[in-house]
């Protein structure tokens, strides 16, 4: 992989940035062993059909079959590491002001990786809700063969949000907040396909924020950002953060000089 370079205008935005945004998709945990949607062999989209397995009539049609979809994922995902994406966006936290990082994925790594102000918009797999009354837990009894809630015995489901489901109105509102005040918005792997999570980036755009996209493919996303970093996460934003804000001790290097992190 090719060194990354980053120029002294970016530098000095990130490090003068007093809101920035970070919208993740299924990319930020490829390099956690996590499949993504529609890239590759492996792709979940490219191996069975979304109507079949996450959405409210795939569950009403057939909740084993969910059920068993969702927790082949949920155990990859229990067993998975947040990666130096993760890790860099969590030390990232640390050092502006205010971050909002806005995730579509269900993992959970962001909050093992340490960042705190995480806005799950399409829910938590390693979670299950009630059907009927919303009730959320962390753990269920095993499927014998769907899991009941405890307290009604209705089916439990996934605590993830299926297409043609409304996203958490105050998760949603917080959200599209965020995308209107931020200075800059940076959009790691995510292919910018499904709404309302796909507007965001427009919104920062539209206010005049910093576009930044960290993705080894373009996206619709891709030619309105300011800077496009075509390599993986784990690659690009460990070296962003240590060329801001460099690990050692040293002071740091007058703003204005160009950095570049051989990794
Ligand atoms: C709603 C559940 C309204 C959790 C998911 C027609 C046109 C436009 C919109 C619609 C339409 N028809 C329907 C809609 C709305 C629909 C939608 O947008 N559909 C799309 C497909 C067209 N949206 C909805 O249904 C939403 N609800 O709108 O409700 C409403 C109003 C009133 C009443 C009722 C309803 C709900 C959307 C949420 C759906 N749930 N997941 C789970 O199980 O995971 S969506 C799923 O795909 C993910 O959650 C994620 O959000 C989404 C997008 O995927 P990405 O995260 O971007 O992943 P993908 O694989 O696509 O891309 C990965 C990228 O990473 C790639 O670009 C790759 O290059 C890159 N990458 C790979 N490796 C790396 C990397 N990048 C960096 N580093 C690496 N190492």
């Amino acid at each position: 992989m090719t060194d990354v370079t980053f120029d002294a205008h970016l530098i000095d935005r990130l490090r003068s940035a007093q809101h920035i945004v970070v919208l993740t998709g299924a990319g930020m945990s490829a390099e956690s062993g996590i499949a993504t949607f529609r890239q590759g062999p492996s792709a979940l989209w490219t191996n069975v059909d979304p109507e079949e397995v996450a959405t409210p009539k795939a569950f009403g049609r057939d909740p084993e079959r969910v059920w068993r979809w969702h927790l082949e994922r949920r155990d990859s995902m229990a067993a998975a590491q947040p990666n130096p994406g993760h890790i860099a966006l969590a030390e990232l936290e640390q050092h502006v002001p205010r971050l909002t990082l806005i995730t579509q994925n269900v993992d959970g790594l962001h909050r093992r990786a340490g960042s705190h102000n995480v806005i799950e918009l399409h829910g938590n797999l390693l979670q299950a809700r009630c059907a009927t009354e919303g009730t959320i837990y962390d753990t269920w009894p095993a499927p014998p063969p769907l899991p009941r809630c405890p307290e009604c015995n209705a089916l439990l489901r996934p605590n993830v949000v299926w297409f043609g489901e409304r996203l958490d109105s105050a998760l949603l509102e917080q959200a599209q907040a965020a995308s209107f005040d931020c200075d800059m918005l940076i959009a790691i792997g995510t292919s910018g396909l499904v709404a309302p999570a796909a507007t965001f980036p427009m919104n920062a755009r539209a206010q005049r924020a910093l576009l930044i996209e960290i993705n080894p493919e373009k996206t619709p996303l891709s030619r309105h950002v300011r800077y496009g970093f075509r390599q993986p996460v784990g690659h690009v934003l460990p070296a962003l953060v240590a060329a801001a804000w460099p690990p050692s001790a040293r002071a740091l290097a007058p703003l204005g000089s160009p950095a570049t992190i051989k990794t």
